[in-house]
């Protein structure tokens, strides 16, 4: 079986991690920092499809290489889906992990639906054509944070089927819940069809 090699459009290093982590060997996933690329992708967009496919796109115009990006959101039922496409930026442009959650909590304050969902979703650019996956959590938003490991909302995230929240897992029991697990099996798949 011939490995596929993918240059995976994204400044996040720990979606790097986790996303290394699901395909193991499968699939040869070459992060921008590897590649020797240092650019900023911009994400002007409204939906997490146009902003995945706008961070493809910029990447596979740059390389010519056959590439994939993810953009993820936190949606929040209370909220009306928000942050949604403005998770990294919720509390402003400065991306801040715990400004966001303090916002996030604040904003959920004495709310008694907790419920939210991560969404992720991938855009592929192979052989020139775009294909998109999609990988969605269910769960709910904890009053307090909890726990140190993973990222972004992990603290205050408990997906259902658990009492704990993503930051008290271990990189593999989130994989076993993930929104972006469940995005990319569906890359993984793929990608065994058409070889
Ligand atoms: P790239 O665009 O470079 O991929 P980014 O961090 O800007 O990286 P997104 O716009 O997709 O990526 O991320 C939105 C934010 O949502 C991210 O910065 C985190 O705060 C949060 N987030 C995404 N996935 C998450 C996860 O699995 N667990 C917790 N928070 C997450």
């Amino acid at each position: 079986m011939q490995i596929q090699t993918l240059i995976f459009a994204t400044n996040n290093i720990h979606k790097v991690k986790e996303i290394k982590s699901v395909v193991g060997d499968s699939i040869n996933i070459i992060s921008l920092a590897e590649a020797g690329i240092d650019i900023d992708i911009p994400e002007p967009h409204d939906t997490l499809i146009a902003n995945a496919s706008e961070k493809s796109s910029v990447i596979h115009q740059l390389t010519g290489q056959n590439c994939f990006s993810e953009d993820t959101g936190l949606e929040v039922a209370e909220l009306n889906g928000e942050p949604g496409v403005k998770s990294a930026r919720y509390a402003g442009d400065g991306r801040n992990f715990q400004d966001n959650i303090d916002l996030l909590l604040k904003n959920l304050s004495g709310k008694f639906n907790r419920s939210a969902q991560f969404r992720t979703v991938i855009s592929l650019i192979w052989h020139q054509k775009e294909y998109f996956f999609e990988g969605i959590c269910n769960g709910k938003i904890t009053e307090t944070q909890n726990g140190l490991e993973g990222f972004g909302y992990d603290p205050v995230f408990i997906p259902e089927g658990s009492t704990k929240t993503f930051a008290e897992m271990s990189m593999d029991e989130k994989n076993c819940f993930s929104h972006r697990k469940k995005a990319v099996a569906q890359l993984i798949s793929f990608l065994k069809t058409i070889e």
